[in-house]
């Protein structure tokens, strides 16, 4: 970044951390093998969403099941968020059980291709749908943001099966393709499709697919874990820069940190005071992003 007043002509100048202290390294993605993630680019494009199985094991699933099961209180206020669908919010302020979803390397390489330097976490939430529960409406997450589509996602979300995803307990239903329509919503002609997977597995979709909560007929809960990611421009859905203390911020990854709004979008989004947010967690850190 040009920190020179006199050579600051464009905003494309002020790239950069204006006190030059924090420099940009790559995120935890960046070990990820670039054809295995030209091929989850691609399968994006085509439908969507892309599904990796059993990127969990069977103890991490039973551990966060154990971990969340007592939080797991009232039904959804609403039937978007689902009469008989039990859900926890900023689970991140709650337990560090779930960090290793949030920052999975292979959903970092695709958000670090999909969307800009330093995009945050937008929302990390338990969903437990329960038996008789009706399928959600069909939404798309960044519908939230109101800027007409046809359009680039805003966004991206992935959809972690902590127990085994089937045809009836309420699987994310998706409807590939849909990311690229303008206008239209689902209609009853158009393909649904429940993304069925092992329990350890994961849907990332983006922004702009058509999806929602399956219906649940079984006899079973199905719990999973979303975590979804935004623009480093945009307002996340949940506010983890207040629900997050200090304590919590210093003792996550740095991809997190950043992911929680410890990041600038250069050279002026997100700063605190003037500076660089990574100040208030008061740790000298060599080399940081900008
Ligand atoms: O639980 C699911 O499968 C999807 C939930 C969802 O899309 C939402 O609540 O935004």
């Amino acid at each position: 970044m040009n920190t020179d007043e006199e050579s600051v002509t464009t905003l494309e100048d002020l790239r950069g951390d204006l006190a030059q202290r924090y420099k940009w390294t790559p995120s935890g993605g960046s070990v990820v093998d670039s054809a295995v993630v030209d091929a989850d680019m691609t399968a994006l494009a085509r439908d969507g969403y892309v599904v990796w199985e059993n990127l969990l094991d069977a103890e991490q699933c039973r551990e966060i099941r154990e971990v969340v099961r007592p939080w797991l209180g009232h039904t959804g206020r609403n039937s978007f968020e689902g009469r008989r669908t039990q859900r926890v919010y900023s689970v991140l302020s709650r337990t560090r059980v779930c960090d290793r979803l949030v920052d999975n390397p292979r959903v970092l390489a695709v958000l670090d291709r999909l969307l800009m330097p330093n995009y945050l976490l937008s929302a990390l939430q338990a969903i437990n749908i329960q038996p008789g529960e009706s399928a959600q409406m069909a939404h798309h997450d960044d519908g939230f943001y109101p800027i007409p589509r046809p359009r680039e996602p805003l966004a991206a979300a992935t959809i972690w099966a902590i127990d085994d995803f089937t045809a009836d307990n309420g699987a994310t239903v998706v409807v590939p393709g849909s990311h690229r329509w303008g206008k239209s919503r689902p209609g009853p002609g158009d393909r649904a499709l429940p993304v069925v997977m092992p329990a350890g597995s994961c849907v990332f979709f983006v922004g702009t697919l058509w999806h929602g909560g399956g219906a649940n007929t079984s006899a079973h809960d199905r719990l999973a874990v979303t975590a979804q990611y935004c623009q480093p421009w945009l307002r996340p859905m949940e506010a983890f820069t207040l629900s997050v203390s200090r304590d919590i911020a210093r003792n996550v990854s740095e991809d997190i940190q950043r992911m929680l709004g410890y990041s600038i979008h250069p050279p002026f989004v997100g700063a605190v005071d003037g500076l660089h947010p990574l100040r208030l967690l008061g740790a000298e850190q060599d080399a940081e992003q900008d």
